[in-house]
């Protein structure tokens, strides 16, 4: 679809448009980075007018391209493109770019109605966003599309630079891309040989090609990222081949068209000032003031058109499908919405019915596994893994079918020992949408993902993850493996969700919050160790899901209130029986998820921890941090003040101080 011999303007002017509006944008807010966008104009000038399939009418087409702009840094370069061919960004929005309130923020944020697919900027995580997303349409091809229709079948094109190629997390993602074949992930590497402190090459000297050809992709090399015949011969050889992805290595100029400050790092994250913006008019031939777009040129960038007749053609054929599989149709449109099906709730409350009544004792990793037995038959879209623990994070459920290279008409995938990779490419494939992913590790590790979770929280949106191994009570395996931090430094992300449930009941409610929860992300965090049930009524079963909830009433007046989460809930219940006994009113409350609970109304919060009742104590097998602002000045908390130690689960306990004696201790000297 090349179309070299459209009359005036030209290509580089039309790239031009983007130099334009990229250094005067950032000369307007006296911030941001036109390098990029200025040397990675003429590439993306190729790719969104003649090969990407989008609809700027209506971003949010199901069969779409995907687009990440990886090296996010180059904002500016995303939304000139969108402007330019007619998404709903208006030059306003350029005009005031950085600016409060407006959506043309320093770096790229999710903004699905407006074509922006994920928020980027920490470098490393587009591109891996990018194989989730491409992961993503190669497993939702293969489950909806038949022999006769073809209903999911888009590409996933990247920008990225050479701070993402440094970047670790870009050989998790690429490696695995490459095994998995994701043959519809095109990735152009802007190898403009700058980065921050300079010339890369003191700090970057890998051979990027033979790294590539080594995790199994098709590489280009050595095309002229300035030459629009040679970027559209690279794109057609990238999409004739189906099975690996391509990566093509373009040689940019940073800055491209600033005659003084090109080819260097002061183009890079700085206006370049209103001299070389002048020079670099000059230069590149652009006469048209800031912020105005000469007519011819505005209309040749338009994709309103095309788009509307590439989304009226895919509607065609998507209705001819719903013709003969009307059931598989709507689901399609259900899912890519982010429904849960019809009888959802109806199947949630009967698992919890379940396994209420069921009342088995089991470590909550294991509870996680009864409870995704009972609930994914009923979630098609639910699609897992696990970071090289399967067998340990319990993450494969009755229903699992692995992805493979040759097959991805699955819902499981061994995601090899890739913690961010994993949470990362979770993040995309539910940006791509059609899916509601969860992964496994040790809660650990949870640190090797963080800036995954921070971005999945920053975007609001839905990946669970599934963090066993939960404290000290993983016992032998020692300090290194047990965590100790993280329970708080999880539940201090905003808009991130922590659950600790206390047995199986506990633990399947938490994953239908998770569930149901489609704004942001949740931690479910279980024990290795096994864990009692916990006797409720009805009521108190339905409680569980507000987050905190009295599971022991006081007998009679009330003195003393536990608060406890997991496996400390068992402890406090047994201490509480030795504190009842001696004549104390004591009440426990569990705990399982804070935010939750602290998201109900006040008069329920009081109803759970009266005011006037001053002595608390909290019981948590991490640090102490997270439960000063429930026990208040008159209370206590046990936890965690050191890293963890070597023996068996049950002496470590004890050594720490999680044992009844010394809670009763504690609770006896809050009471004196
Ligand atoms: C994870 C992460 N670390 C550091 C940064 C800060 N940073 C932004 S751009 C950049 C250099 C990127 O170099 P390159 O991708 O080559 O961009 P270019 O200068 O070529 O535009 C750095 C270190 C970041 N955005 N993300
Ligand atoms: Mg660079």
């Amino acid at each position: 679809m090349s179309d070299t011999n459209r009359a005036a303007p030209s290509r580089r002017t039309l790239a031009n448009a983007i130099r334009a509006l990229s250094m005067d944008a950032v000369q307007a807010a006296n911030s941001g980075h036109p390098g990029a966008p200025m040397g990675m104009a003429d590439i993306a000038e190729v790719l969104w007018r003649d090969h990407m399939k989008h609809n700027p009418g209506n971003p949010e087409w199901a069969d779409r391209d995907r687009f990440v702009l990886s090296n996010g840094h180059g904002s500016m370069l995303l939304y000139s493109l969108l402007h330019l061919t007619g998404y709903p960004l208006p030059m306003d929005e350029l005009r005031n770019f950085r600016q409060m309130g407006y959506k043309t923020a320093g770096h790229p944020e999710y903004e699905p109605e407006i074509g922006v697919e994920t928020t980027t900027g920490p470098l490393g995580q587009g591109i891996t966003n990018a194989v989730g997303m491409a992961l993503a349409e190669k497993m939702l091809a293969a489950e909806f599309n038949t022999d006769a229709h073809t209903i999911v079948d888009h590409r996933t094109w990247v920008f990225l630079g050479d701070g993402c190629m440094m970047e670790g997390i870009s050989h998790e993602a690429c490696s695995l891309a490459g095994t998995l074949k994701l043959g519809k992930l095109i990735a152009f590497y802007d190898d403009n040989n700058i980065s921050i402190d300079g010339e890369v090459g003191a700090w970057f000297a890998d051979d990027t090609v033979k790294r590539f050809e080594s995790y199994g992709w098709h590489v280009i090399p050595d095309v002229d990222g300035h030459d629009a015949d040679a970027i559209a011969a690279a794109v057609d050889t990238a999409t004739a081949n189906t099975t690996q992805p391509t990566l093509i290595c373009c040689k940019t100029v940073i800055g491209f068209g600033a005659p003084n400050k090109q080819g260097t790092a002061s183009t890079h994250g700085a206006p370049l000032g209103d001299e070389e913006v002048a020079a670099a008019r000059e230069e590149l031939g652009w006469t048209a003031p800031p912020f105005e777009i000469p007519d011819d040129v505005a209309s040749a960038w338009d994709r309103k058109a095309d788009g509307a007749a590439a989304e009226a053609d895919w509607r065609d054929r998507f209705d001819a499908y719903a013709a003969t599989n009307p059931d598989k149709a709507a689901d399609f449109e259900r899912r890519m919405k982010g429904e849960l099906p019809d009888d959802w709730a109806t199947v949630a409350d009967d698992a919890v019915a379940a396994v209420a009544s069921e009342g088995a004792s089991m470590p909550t990793r294991k509870a996680s596994l009864v409870a995704l037995n009972k609930l994914a038959g009923a979630l098609p879209e639910m699609a897992g893994g696990s970071a090289d623990l399967t067998g340990s994070n319990l993450t494969l459920h009755g229903g699992s079918k692995v992805v493979t290279d040759e097959d991805a008409g699955g819902n499981y995938i061994y995601f090899g020992v890739r913690e961010f990779g994993m949470t990362a490419i979770g993040n995309g494939m539910r940006l791509h949408g059609g899916i509601i992913p969860y992964s496994g590790t040790f809660l650990v590790f949870s640190d090797y993902a963080r800036n995954a979770l921070r971005l999945a929280a920053l975007m609001r949106i839905q990946n669970i993850l599934v963090y066993t191994h939960d404290s000290i009570g993983l016992g032998e395996d020692g300090p290194t493996h047990q965590p100790v931090e993280h329970l708080a430094s999880l539940r201090i992300m905003p808009n991130m969700r922590v659950w600790r449930p206390c047995d199986a009941v506990e633990t399947i409610v938490s994953w239908r919050d998770a569930i149901e929860r489609s704004d942001g992300p949740t931690s479910l965090v279980l024990s290795r160790q096994g864990l009692p049930h916990q006797s409720r009524d009805e009521q108190q079963v339905a409680a569980i899901g507000r987050g905190g909830y009295v599971l022991r009433q006081e007998d009679d007046a009330l003195d003393l209130i536990l608060i406890a989460t997991g496996s400390e809930v068992a402890l406090a219940m047994a201490a509480a029986d030795r504190l009842a006994a001696d004549g104390i009113g004591v009440r426990v409350v569990s705990m399982p998820c804070a935010s939750v609970f602290d998201a109900q109304d006040e008069h329920y919060r009081e109803s759970v921890l009266p005011s006037s009742v001053e002595k608390r104590i909290a019981i948590e097998a991490g640090v102490p941090d997270s439960w000063y602002r429930y026990v208040g000045p008159a209370g206590r908390v046990i936890g965690m003040t050191t890293f963890g130690e070597s023996a068996p689960a049950g002496e470590l306990f004890e050594h720490f101080g999680f044992s009844t004696d010394n809670v009763v201790n504690v609770a006896r000297s809050v009471m004196s």
